[in-house]
């Protein structure tokens, strides 16, 4: 739903310390923000969301109770009509509600007006509220508010918008566990223990006459050496986190008639590409989304490759090469009933470098290709006999593909953190370094202040993490992500 369209820019902005978030923070913004917060298009009902001191006024100044004796009970539905105040007009039957600062999603006053879900009823409600002093919100803004505001750290309003986009269940549980503030707790508590180390080596900098005790040293070398094992644990989950939570790209490929479109109709459990027995059928891409145990996996169908008979087969060839290239991982399909070809062997070629999973489809048929001359040219690739027709060893080639990508069971438990996100990771492998330089500066008695200064930096790349001191460069690039109404 980006539809920028609608920003109106200069939003203005001061932030407050999310680390203080257990204070009570009057509401940082002036500006009363509106927007609709449900998708486009014709639904059941609609939402337009309204935050800011001027919610509830202008909420007042549209609605009309169904009731002769209303007065609004926050956090309670009230029935009634959208009103337009100038020419007195019904606009729609609505529900509306209103929650009052701090305890709402942006620790501001909050109005939602539930509608009709109609895109024209929804735009006349929003304009009405725009007319009524609010302004359009950027995406993301209201996400952002709770962020300014204190209510929620960085990695937590990160975790919203991964939440909205899970594609399975896995992706889902690790975009939970960082919006339950387990990433935020681990490095609020890193932090610290940093800081009573810091702490200590500035005592000593200020009163060098006194001698820092060696027990204390022992014990800060060691609790660094368990900082940095466990910060390395994190970052190597990331490979791993990365692929539930962005997903990751494959191409199927081949020859012509090796039966690429009949693995993706089967894969998908529906006809989606057209299958025929005439070699060159498929022509266009076609991509779609596949949860294999918990990856999201953009599956793309492409044109045999061979040497084109036409120049629609010529365009096609080209994108198959090009999704090739692209791609994260690529299925290489064979036709177990055929010997191989100069057009395999071409197709070798095309995929070298990519991580792959080699597929010897028609196993029904007779075999004219041996497993074993196969296995001898891919000898660090899976290799999976099907057949797409049959339905046959499907699962095993989900499972292959599976483990190629991911080498253990991956559950987001509080045990185990899975760090998803390549800011998250940076920051992490930053600070990483810098104790790793600490631990290293101690050891071999370096100045003090170096060490002092490796500490900081430390905290520095922990603090931009959960939004301490991030800049407003990079607020703006998380929350440009968001759709407009989160
Ligand atoms: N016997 C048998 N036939 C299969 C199998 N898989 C596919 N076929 C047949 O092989 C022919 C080609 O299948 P497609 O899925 O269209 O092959 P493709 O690789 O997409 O072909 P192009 O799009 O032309 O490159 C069709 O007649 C399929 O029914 C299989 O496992 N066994
Ligand atoms: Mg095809």
């Amino acid at each position: 739903m980006g539809r920028t369209a609608w920003l109106s820019n200069g939003v203005k902005v001061n932030r407050g310390s999310p680390f203080n978030s257990s204070k009570k923070t009057p509401p940082y913004q002036e500006e009363t923000i509106a927007a609709i917060s449900t998708p486009f298009g014709e639904s059941g009902i609609g939402i337009v969301r309204i935050s800011g001191s001027s919610a509830e006024p202008i909420a007042r100044r549209l609605f009309k109770p169904k009731k002769d004796q209303f007065r609004f009970i926050p956090h309670q539905f009230h029935y009634g009509e959208i009103l337009d105040p100038q020419s007195g007009n019904p606009v729609d039957e609505v529900l509306i509600v209103l929650m009052k600062s701090p305890k709402t999603y942006t620790r501001e006053d909050i109005v939602e007006i539930h509608c009709h879900g109609g895109y024209f009823i929804l735009q006349k409600v929003l304009e009405l509220v725009l007319k009524e002093g609010a302004r359009m919100a950027q995406p993301g803004e209201f996400t952002k508010r709770a962020f300014l505001n204190g209510r929620i750290d960085l990695t937590r309003a990160e975790a919203v918008i991964d939440l909205i986009r899970a594609k399975t269940q896995t992706s889902l549980e690790i975009a939970n566990q960082q919006l339950r503030g387990w990433l935020y707790r681990e490095m609020a508590e890193l932090k610290t223990r940093l800081i009573e180390h810091l702490a200590l080596i500035e005592a000593h900098i200020d009163f060098p006459e006194e001698e820092i005790e060696p027990i204390a040293f022992r014990e800060m070398k060691r609790d660094l050496e368990g900082m940095i094992r466990q910060m390395e644990e994190w970052i190597a989950s990331y490979e791993e986190g990365r692929i539930f939570r962005e997903g990751i790209s494959c191409a199927i490929i081949g020859k012509t008639n090796v039966g690429k479109s009949s693995l993706l109709n089967v894969l998908l459990k529906e006809e989606r590409a057209i299958v025929t027995p005439i070699p060159g059928t498929t022509r266009d891409v076609i991509e779609e989304v596949l949860n294999i145990y918990g990856i999201p996996v953009r599956l793309m169908d492409t044109a045999g490759l061979r040497k084109p008979a036409d120049s629609i087969e010529q365009e096609g060839v080209r994108r198959a090469k090009e999704r090739v290239a692209d791609s994260d991982f690529v299925l290489l399909m064979l036709d177990g009933s055929r010997e191989l070809d100069g057009d395999d062997l071409g197709i070798f070629g095309e995929i070298k470098g990519k991580k792959r999973v080699v597929i010897i489809n028609k196993n029904d048929l007779p075999l004219r290709i041996s497993f074993e001359d196969v296995k001898s040219r891919f000898e660090n690739d899976p290799v999976v006999s099907i057949s797409a027709l049959k339905n046959e060893g499907i699962d095993e080639l989900k499972k292959t593909i599976y483990t190629s990508l991911v080498h253990r069971e991956v559950r987001a438990t509080p045990e185990h953190l899975i760090v998803a996100n390549i800011r998250h990771k940076n920051a992490l492998a930053q600070a990483r370094d810098n104790l790793s330089n600490a631990l290293k500066g101690l050891e071999e008695g370096t100045p003090l202040e170096f060490i002092a200064f490796e500490f900081r930096s430390a905290l520095e790349a922990l603090g931009e993490m959960v939004g301490e001191t991030t800049t407003e460069e990079v607020l703006d690039r998380i929350f440009e992500q968001f759709c407009i109404g989160k």
